[in-house]
């Protein structure tokens, strides 16, 4: 839900119950609708009285299961192995970025049971009431995590949210093709990588390069701050071949790109098909981020979402996942399993990088921001 919407998308919003009364009435306010508009608006969406709240006890496990995850981001076997041992059918879908996740769940019920929002994004979720809480009496898995993971910003107490796996991003290249490794994000601006380059398809990672580049957060709010990254990333954008996030790694491998802005894992997996495949975090910063199993409100089946979530919490299950992804995993007795677990960053490291969070009421100005780049 975002503030220029309108109070039209926010009666929508309350009436399918992707929102609570008490935020509604907060964002109406905040909307400058009156008190009698409010009432009339309250009346006319009373709660559906045979929809079961969310954190209503789980009944039996069901037979299905719909998840919507990040592509290439499990392993092989993983689901395959929960649908034999609990005889739950799972259909399993994929999407590139949090943007695309955001506006399938905003859009209405979608039937899926578990998806895996970043952190930031968790906050979003949270605030338009679209997650329902966890029953961490079906989660005895749960102390497998990092004392680390057990708690987050994101959603404190760890209501909603089991984390999956967590990394940066930063830049892949091709060493045998570039002559020195990339600095930072101002290789973006090197005209000698003309039509060899890609960013990220997504707002917050290309905008946010562009603020750490001339030293902003990459939260920042700040209008001129937005206006200079816009530019900036115009002026890459005559260089690049695409926006793509998790598919440019067919092109790096066989070397169509030689420079793109990626996280580590994926790098990680186009390096076992490309060894000439190199890694940097960018000298000026960038992103630390962790992804989480959630459930939404409108789940049909989350007493098997929560088996899902016990079983991914397993030690030898996390651990093939990140066997698979290059990812860090948030589950220390799987670290304990893997050969090479992906090193927490250094202390060198973790001072240029940052956490995104929920922009808020300045998501308005980010669209826009991001509606000229992509125009421009
Ligand atoms: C999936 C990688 C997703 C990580 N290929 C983004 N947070």
């Amino acid at each position: 839900m975002r503030p220029a919407d309108g109070l039209p998308a926010l009666a929508r919003a309350l009436s399918h119950g992707r929102i609570s009364r008490r935020a509604f009435v907060r964002r109406a306010t905040a909307l400058g609708a009156g008190l009698s508009t409010i009432g009339t608006l309250l009346a006319a969406c009373r709660p559906r009285a045979d929809a079961p709240p969310p954190d209503a006890p789980l009944g039996p496990l069901e037979s299905r299961l719909n998840i919507y995850n990040w592509s290439d981001y499990i392993a092989d076997d993983t689901v395959r192995n929960f649908e034999r041992e609990f005889g739950v059918e799972v259909r399993y879908d994929t999407y590139e970025s949090n943007e695309d996740l955001l506006a399938r769940l905003q859009a209405g019920a979608t039937g899926y049971d578990l998806v895996v929002p970043t952190g930031y994004a968790i906050e979003v979720l949270r605030a338009t009431d679209l997650l329902a809480p966890l029953h961490r009496e079906h989660l005895p898995n749960w102390g497998n995590l990092a004392p680390l993971f057990q708690d987050s910003v994101f959603d404190p107490g760890s209501a909603y949210s089991v984390p999956w796996q967590w990394g940066t991003t930063g830049i892949a290249y091709r060493t045998d093709l570039v002559p020195e490794p990339p600095a930072g994000w101002g290789v973006f601006h090197d005209r000698r990588y003309a039509r060899r380059m890609t960013q990220m398809d997504d707002p917050r990672d290309v905008i946010g390069a562009w603020l750490r580049y001339r030293g902003h957060s990459i939260n920042s709010t700040d209008r001129p701050a937005l206006q200079s990254a816009r530019d900036d990333a115009l002026v890459a954008k005559r260089l690049l071949k695409a926006y793509v996030s998790a598919p440019v790694k067919a092109q790096l491998i066989v070397g169509d790109v030689w420079i793109a802005q990626l996280w580590n894992g994926d790098t990680v997996q186009a390096q076992a098909e490309q060894p000439a495949l190199a890694y940097v975090l960018p000298q000026e910063g960038s992103t630390i981020w962790a992804d989480y199993l959630v459930i939404p409100r409108s789940a049909p089946h989350k007493r098997a979402a929560h088996e899902f979530m016990n079983y991914a919490l397993r030690p030898e299950v996390a651990a093939a996942v990140s066997r698979f992804t290059g990812y860090g995993t948030p589950n220390v007795a799987a670290a304990g399993m893997l050969d090479r677990p992906v090193p927490y960053p250094t202390a060198g490291e973790l001072g240029r990088l940052e956490y995104q969070h929920d922009l808020g009421a300045a998501t308005a100005l980010w669209d826009q921001t991001w509606t000229e780049i992509k125009s421009g």
